[in-house]
């Protein structure tokens, strides 16, 4: 049987046969789930108001064009985590979100032990990673995105926490 992945351009064909000779991709858990906000002190003072979420974790990643902050449920952070992402400059890729959608969720991310090894396992199955190597996410993670054309419309992170 031959699957083909939600690519626009149809061209990503593996066989059921051929997937399970493949290396599996390793997902450990949900990481985070992102939501692009304009304003990140407004978003955290609104998270934390109206559904008592807890701040675990906070900074700028200038490659990603990001303030971020991750909060949670839980004061630790042990749980489900959001992570709110705020632009710090035109063009860069959640000024280019807020501009074509609004605020609102712009990404899903899983945990994975092996950032590399998840990635290429991924490119094996036709899927479109977006970075050639790996690039530092939150907290001295490691991080890659599978194309979001090529994920049911779904901006797929993957995360290899450090
Ligand atoms: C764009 N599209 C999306 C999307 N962004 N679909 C679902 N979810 C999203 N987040 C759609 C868009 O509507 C178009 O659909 C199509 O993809 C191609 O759009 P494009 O204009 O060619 O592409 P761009 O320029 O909007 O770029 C989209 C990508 C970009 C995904 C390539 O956002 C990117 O490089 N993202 C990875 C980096 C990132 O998101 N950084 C911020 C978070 P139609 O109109 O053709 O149907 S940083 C982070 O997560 C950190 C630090 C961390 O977790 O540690």
């Amino acid at each position: 049987m031959t699957v083909t992945s939600p690519s626009a351009h149809g061209r990503h064909n593996v066989t059921l046969s051929d997937m399970d000779s493949l290396p599996a991709v390793g997902l450990l858990r949900v990481d985070h789930v992102g939501i692009a906000v304009a304003d990140l002190d407004e978003a955290l003072a609104f998270y934390a108001e109206k559904f008592g979420m807890h701040l675990v974790h906070e900074e700028t990643n200038e490659e990603q064009g990001v303030r971020e902050a991750m909060i949670a449920p839980d004061p630790d952070g042990t749980g489900a985590r959001i992570q709110l992402l705020a632009p710090i400059r035109a063009g860069s890729a959640i000024a280019k979100f807020l501009d074509r959608n609004g605020p609102g969720l712009q990404q899903l991310a899983y945990t994975v032990q092996d950032v590399d090894a998840a990635s290429e396992a991924l490119r094996a199955r036709g899927l479109r990673l977006l970075y050639d190597t790996p690039r530092r996410g939150t907290a001295g993670s490691r991080i890659n995105f599978v194309h979001p054309k090529d994920a049911g419309g779904v901006l797929v992170e993957l995360v290899e926490p450090a």
